[in-house]
């Protein structure tokens, strides 16, 4: 058996070998009754020519079918139990933010730190993931654990766990993603309080913000695919030119104008439909988890100077 490595791994080995040994012995009882009917009333027994008319037995019928009821009942109330476990992480949690790409896995801690393939927490601290895809749907799955959840773009799932094993736990993506899906493969590494605030002490936090940010805005600009849709001239491509957009009104769907300053351009970051362009379908993706405040800023920065 794999190592039960977190608070909730218990639970759902108990349930899982539960209905394990429920399902194996009831294999066994009717496949053992099968053979034994199959030989006491063989044909050779009895009188080929005369088969017993057998009408229903309703208290039997009855009996089986409430029976297995409240089986199938007791698993479905025990499965929800443990779910709803699942469901809610504990309020003080240490939230991370989880980026699945083809084909790698990008944590962000609150401090701004970045690790790949590798998550570094606690023991004995709640984590709660805050997870979102990049590209195609992802699952992070840590068997030791016995978590996983899908990873899907667009959108936000999340996760929780508290680690009670130190050492090392595999990550594995558990949803096909491409060729690269079965080298997607991640460590969590959960060491003791001391080492982990040892551990921050020695990352350096949020290592791209020496950089000037206009710079900088221009690398994410192609980096984080912008590009694609956005000219930075006026022209039209599947979004609106960005040139000489900053400060000036835009029309939404809708009628409405609004001022583009800042926070209008983070809004459109962060929010894309909450104001929509006239004349543009909502196609732009939410940039929520994948952009760090520094790299908005840097991006605000980069159009701000399109002129
Ligand atoms: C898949 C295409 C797509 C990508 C990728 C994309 N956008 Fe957009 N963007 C759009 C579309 C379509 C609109 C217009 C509709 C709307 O307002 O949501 C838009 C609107 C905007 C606006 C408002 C424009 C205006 O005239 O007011 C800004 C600013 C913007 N995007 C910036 C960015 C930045 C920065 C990135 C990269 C981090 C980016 N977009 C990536 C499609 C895209
Ligand atoms: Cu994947």
């Amino acid at each position: 058996m794999l190592p039960q490595a977190s608070t909730l791994a218990k639970n759902f080995d108990i349930l899982f070998n539960n209905i394990f040994w429920f399902s194996l012995i009831s294999f066994a009882l009717v496949i053992g009754a099968m053979i034994y009917f199959a030989i006491r009333y063989h044909r050779t027994r009895r009188d080929p020519f005369k088969t017993p008319y057998i009408t229903g037995h309703h208290l039997m019928e009855i009996s089986v079918s409430v029976g297995l009821l409240i089986v199938v009942m007791v698993i479905f109330v025990w499965g929800w139990v443990d779910y709803k476990k699942l469901l809610k992480a504990p309020s003080d949690s240490l939230e991370i933010q989880v980026l699945a790409k083809q084909w790698f896995w990008e944590f962000q801690y609150p401090e701004g730190r970045k690790l790949t393939n590798e998550l570094v927490v606690p023991l004995n601290q709640p984590v709660k993931l805050i997870m979102t895809s990049s590209d195609v749907i992802h699952s992070f799955f840590v068997p030791n654990f016995r978590v996983k959840q899908d990873v899907v773009p667009g959108q936000y799932t999340t996760l929780w766990f508290t680690a009670t094993q130190l050492g090392e736990h595999s990550i594995l993506c558990a949803e096909f993603c491409g060729t690269g899906h079965s080298k997607m493969l991640g460590m969590v590494k959960v060491v003791n309080a001391e080492e982990f605030q040892q551990w921050k002490k020695t990352t350096p936090s949020i290592p791209a913000v020496s950089k000037n940010p206009q710079e900088w805005g221009k690398e994410l600009f192609s980096q984080k695919m912008c590009n694609t849709c956005h000219a930075i001239t006026t022209q039209k491509l599947v979004g609106p030119g960005l040139f000489g957009i900053f400060g000036k009104e835009v029309e939404l769907e809708g009628g409405k104008k609004v001022a583009r300053d800042e926070n209008y351009i983070r809004e459109s970051l962060m929010q894309p439909q909450a104001k929509v362009v006239k004349g543009f379908p909502p196609a732009m993706p939410t940039f929520q988890g994948t952009l760090t405040d520094e790299e908005v800023n840097a991006l605000i920065v980069y159009i701000k100077n399109l002129k």
